[in-house]
């Protein structure tokens, strides 16, 4: 099986300016937005600018430029936000993948989750 990319999705109509969004930090490769639905204080999306769907997408098929850029991005945003352990009391970094992970939006996204205490890590499945 091979990934294959909805150009449909509602992160690649942000990405062309198509649906407005509350930019954090924009870099060459990557996006930083506030959720729309936020589940925290701080809870902020960030998505590569390339046609990726999951994280295991992104890590085998994205250059190391693209990915170095995301992974200092996250930091960033975790620092600009001020939940990182070098400036606040820390954070919940999730990436749902596909139909088990339960994702919504078939772009690579990680949600920064913070200003809150979030409890446990997985809630039990119904
Ligand atoms: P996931 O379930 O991991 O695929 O999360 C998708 C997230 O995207 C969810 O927390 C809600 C958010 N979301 C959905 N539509 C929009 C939108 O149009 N704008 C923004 N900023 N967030 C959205």
């Amino acid at each position: 099986m091979s990934y294959s990319y909805d150009d449909q999705n509602i992160f690649a109509k942000i990405l062309r300016g198509e649906i407005p969004n509350t930019t954090v930090l924009e870099t060459e490769h990557s996006l930083a937005f506030r959720d729309l639905y936020p589940q925290a204080p701080t809870h902020v999306l960030i998505i590569p600018k390339g046609p990726y769907v999951s994280y295991d997408h992104f890590a085998s098929a994205a250059s190391d430029a693209e990915i170095i850029d995301y992974t200092r991005t996250i930091g960033k945003v975790c620092e600009m936000e001020g939940v990182s352990l070098n400036a606040g009391d820390g954070y919940r970094l999730i990436s749902n993948a596909g139909a088990h992970g339960v994702q919504e939006v078939p772009h690579l996204h990680v949600h920064i989750l913070g200003a809150r205490h979030m409890g446990r890590m997985v809630a039990k499945a119904e």
